[in-house]
């Protein structure tokens, strides 16, 4: 189904319910290249949120900022290449959602284990803004959170269970967002864990 949430921001419920065991199954191949760690925010807090990336760029945040880099900070080495699964599910999510010919080189892997949170946020690092983000969610449902161009605009919530995908463009696109506290639970799939993909044209 295709439930639109707010102007630029469509939800497609279980677009990807069929493929999770797949997309488990790929990111455990990027995380046994590219471990998941809790990286540093500027400030110098760690985040609960323990992060890896896939593509041919990959977000980081230490106490430098944040940005994008082609090589992963604890090896030196290049991010994993993106599974042909990850594209391919990327570029038909965004079509169903308007958006043709999406090819994202940067997919950040998100970790949520239970007490983890993300706090309302902009994805700004990205060059091209006209390009959309693809969100997908696995595992353990999570209450998202999404407002408005200001911090201080009340955000609304929503529930994301695993399969979910939510394409965020146009008027969307630099909407404050983030994911209240993760809680106690158990998936088939991905034990006490809930996974994000988003994914992103960062250059
Ligand atoms: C709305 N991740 O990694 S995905 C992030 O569930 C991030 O892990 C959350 O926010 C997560 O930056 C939310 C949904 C999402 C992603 C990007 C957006 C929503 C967005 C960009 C603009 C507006
Ligand atoms: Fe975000």
């Amino acid at each position: 189904s295709r439930e639109p949430i707010t102007e630029g921001a469509v939800l497609l419920r279980a677009f990807a319910a069929g493929e999770v065991r797949e997309l488990m199954q790929a990111i455990d191949a990027v995380i046994a290249q590219a471990p998941l760690r809790h990286m540093q925010t500027p400030g110098g807090f760690r985040m609960s949120v323990a992060m890896s990336n896939c593509g041919q760029y990959g977000w980081v945040t230490d106490r430098r900022g944040y940005r994008y880099q082609h090589e992963d900070p604890l090896s030196g080495h290049p991010w994993p290449g993106m599974p042909a699964a990850f594209t391919q599910l990327a570029a038909r999510a965004a079509q169903e959602a308007g958006f043709a010919n999406f090819t994202p080189d940067a997919c950040l892997v998100n970790r949520y284990e239970p007490g983890a949170r993300m706090s309302l946020h902009q994805d700004k690092n990205e060059l091209d803004m006209a390009q959309p983000i693809v969100s997908v969610s696995l595992g353990l449902p999570a209450t998202f959170m999404f407002g408005g161009m200001e911090r201080s605009e009340r955000p609304r919530r929503m529930r994301l269970e695993s399969g979910d995908v939510v394409v965020w463009g146009g008027p969307a696109r630099l909407l404050f967002h983030g994911v209240d506290i993760l809680a106690e639970g158990e998936h088939p799939l991905t034990g006490r864990c809930r996974y994000n993909l988003t994914f992103r044209c960062a250059r």
